[in-house]
């Protein structure tokens, strides 16, 4: 039995909602993850048991490893079918919004969705939820969207609905937030539940390989660049960053996805315990960042003081408007803000 995270009386108000629904879009952020693929399909699996029209709308681009996925070619992609979508969107009498917390992740699929007069739903695991939806499920606790979700499914007494794609996506969320389980993930009872996804016949060695074994050849020769030339370390402060620009993303052949995790490979050596990654954007002017810390150290913390960003305490970014150089000052700066946190060593690693 998993403790009681979602209430026996949400989960009834939620599957209320769910049931006299017919019409259902589900939204996920822009950049989709594997966590928000995976809960958006999940959901769509489940609905589409319900007898329900169900239409999946993503903002952008999501990338090739998620493609697997049972129907996630059946996905709509805003920026690609601006029309289609506005129309699902007309039609819906609920949008369910999975995995960010506010409609600025959604970039401009704000727009169409803020014209529907329908019902909202929000699932999520990101802090500090913004108040805009009819029901809010939020868990800040919960290692991701996916679990959240599983939780919520065998709280609406419907475990039994889970199928094998919808177990499969559920997994693949989970193991995705968590980097295939290496952090955010001391929680025994998220392996519980991987016990009871793979009940349903999931082949788990499977979906790592199509989740991780997908990658580019540029990728890791872009990887190799950075790990070579790009690296800068700071051993006092046990901190790492490294910045790659758009002329080094088309030498290598950048497509998007392609640096995906590259943030977290610093973490690698011993004694680093921040790691912060700047890249800029193939097309508009303006730097990606992304933070990763261990510990006690605050990266949304420093996400939002110097990045205009947030996130996670330990998997955070932003976007700045301005010189790599510029970028890379920025960074350095935090570190010497950071000093006296970053200098003390908590334990071995
Ligand atoms: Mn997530």
């Amino acid at each position: 039995m998993l403790r009681t995270v979602v209430s026996a009386q949400e989960a009834q108000k939620i599957k209320q909602l769910l049931l006299e629904s017919r019409n259902v879009v589900i939204t996920t952020h822009t950049g989709p993850d594997g966590d928000a693929i995976g809960s958006s399909l999940a959901m769509y699996e489940y609905l589409k048991r319900k007898g329900k029209q169900v239409t999946v709308i993503v903002p952008n681009y999501f990338p090739d490893y998620l493609h697997w996925m049972n129907d996630a070619d059946k996905i709509l992609q805003y920026d690609r079918r601006r029309a289609m979508s506005k129309s699902f969107i007309q039609q819906a009498d609920l949008i369910i919004a999975l995995d960010y917390n506010a409609p600025y992740r959604i970039d401009e699929l704000q727009l169409p969705l803020s014209y529907c007069k329908c019902k909202r739903l929000m699932i999520d695991h990101h802090e500090d939820p913004e108040h805009y939806c009819t029901v809010e499920l939020s868990r800040p606790e919960m290692s991701s969207t996916c679990e959240l979700l599983y939780r919520l499914f065998v709280a609406m007494g419907e475990e039994k609905q889970i199928n094998i794609h919808c177990a499969e996506d559920l997994y693949a969320g989970m193991c995705t937030d968590t980097g295939r389980f290496t952090y955010n993930s001391n929680d025994p009872e998220i392996y519980e539940i991987i016990a009871g996804l793979m009940r349903k016949g999931i082949d788990k060695d499977m979906i790592i390989r199509n989740l991780y074994n997908q990658y580019s050849e540029g990728r890791y020769r872009l990887l190799g660049h950075i790990l070579l030339n790009k690296m800068e370390i700071n051993s006092e402060l046990h901190a790492a960053i490294f910045s790659v620009g758009r002329e080094e993303l088309k030498q290598f052949k950048y497509i998007k996805g392609d640096a995906e995790g590259f943030v977290n490979i610093p973490l690698e050596i011993k004694g680093i315990k921040l790691s912060i990654s700047l890249r800029e954007d193939t097309e508009k002017d303006r730097i990606f960042v992304s933070i990763r810390s261990f510990d006690d150290f605050p990266a949304n913390e420093l996400a939002e003081r110097f990045f205009n960003g947030g996130g996670h305490f330990h998997a955070a970014g932003g976007t700045v408007y301005c010189s790599m150089d510029e970028a890379l000052e920025t960074a350095r700066k935090a570190l010497e803000a950071y000093r006296e946190q970053l200098i003390e060593v908590k334990s071995e690693k």
